[in-house]
């Protein structure tokens, strides 16, 4: 650990400024860089954080506003172009289409992702990467900068924010490794323990209750299947389509709970949870929406997934059509969820798949 703590030092020592690059929102990787960025500022450095997607969860928003993150991150657009070398956290893919189509070249790597090993090898020669299967990246910059035996500030929003991403990164420490379990104390000894329950019961806006609502008029069930739509959203509110999913799927008689809704007229994004250990939700995800389709499993024993599908633009779009448009989304996703496919439909789905690559441009779950 001193070794790798010395070479990371040094690493940031050879740097005028430090650009943080993080691929999505969610608290663990606000938490690792904030936690970098403290590390490289008590190191002399000017920090910069750049984040790709929005803060759309309630619980983001949440902590967007208590601790006034737009003061310290901003978004990869305002990243000057000419910025290549960073730091990239909770992540390891260098070719990301949430980058935006912005090109970096990190010099520091530090994540928990299993990886190709060819962001490794490409990355290990003249900068930092430490790559480890642990509950959240946040573990490991906690590991990092208490054997750099840097302190925290009591009450600082390093310390409650790096608690936070442990906590949620691990599903309340369920999913936690001993290591997460040892970072989560230490952090939290320094963290703001009121700030810290208020991030945990962060308020749900009035929008989240009518989505709800929503989902719940249009649901249809099937052999232990729902499947429902929350109809137009905007971004900014696409979240609330994996909160809603997390609730629903904990219904006893329900193992797979898919909702969807049509994202900035342009996408239906789809949010999927399984809990029927007897079938590969992966297949079921892929046989129906190709290679634009996701899954990972939490310890809890529910498959978490979600996929999108690139609506038409163009001659499709306008207002006029916005209810027909509802309707077509409704019945192809009643079909797709709760029918058989035919053999013809799932070869169908594999000829689509060639030309689409933007896999991650959203969250997948
Ligand atoms: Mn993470």
């Amino acid at each position: 650990m001193i070794e790798r703590t010395e070479q990371l030092k040094k690493t940031i020592e050879g740097l005028t400024a430090l650009p943080i690059v993080i691929t999505q929102v969610d608290p663990d990787a606000i938490g690792s860089a904030m936690l970098l960025r403290y590390i490289a500022m008590n190191l002399g450095k000017e920090v910069t954080i750049y984040y790709c997607g929005h803060f759309g969860h309630p619980q983001n928003r949440t902590m967007f506003t208590v601790f006034d993150l737009g003061s310290i991150m901003f978004p990869i657009k305002e990243m000057p172009k000419e910025v290549k070398s960073c730091a990239l956290v909770d992540s390891s893919q260098v070719s990301d289409s949430r980058l935006m189509g912005r090109v970096i070249a990190p010099i520091i790597i530090i994540d928990h992702h299993d990886t190709d090993s060819k962001t490794r090898v490409e990355y290990d020669e003249n900068g930092f990467t430490l790559i480890d299967r642990v509950g959240a990246a946040t573990t490991l910059l906690t590991e990092i900068l208490f054997a750099m035996n840097f302190i925290l500030p009591r009450n600082s929003k390093e310390a409650t924010l790096g608690a936070l991403a442990v906590f949620t990164d691990t599903k309340m420490l369920i999913n936690a490794t001993e290591r997460d379990v040892i970072a989560y104390s230490r952090l939290l000894e320094f963290a703001d323990k009121e700030l810290f329950r208020q991030l945990q019961s962060y308020p749900l806006p009035q929008r989240f209750f009518e989505h709800f609502r929503e989902a719940v008029n249009n649901w249809k069930m099937k052999e232990g299947r729902l499947v429902t739509g929350i109809g137009f959203v905007s971004s900014k509110d696409a979240d609330q389509l994996a909160i809603i999913a997390d609730s629903l799927i904990r219904m006893p008689e329900i193992q797979m709970a898919i909702t969807w809704g049509i994202v900035d007229n342009a996408v239906v994004r789809i949010s999927a949870r399984c809990t029927d250990p007897s079938m590969s939700f992966h297949d079921f995800l892929a046989e129906r929406f190709g290679k634009n389709s996701g899954v990972k499993t939490s310890a809890v024993g529910v498959a978490e997934g979600g996929a999108f599908i690139k609506l038409p633009s163009g001659f499709w779009a306008g207002d006029e059509l916005k209810g027909e448009l509802i309707s077509l989304v409704k019945r192809k996703m009643d079909h797709l969820i709760l029918e058989e496919l035919s053999v013809s439909e799932q070869a169908n789905v594999r000829d689509h798949d060639g030309g689409d690559t933007e896999k991650s441009a959203f969250d997948m779950t």
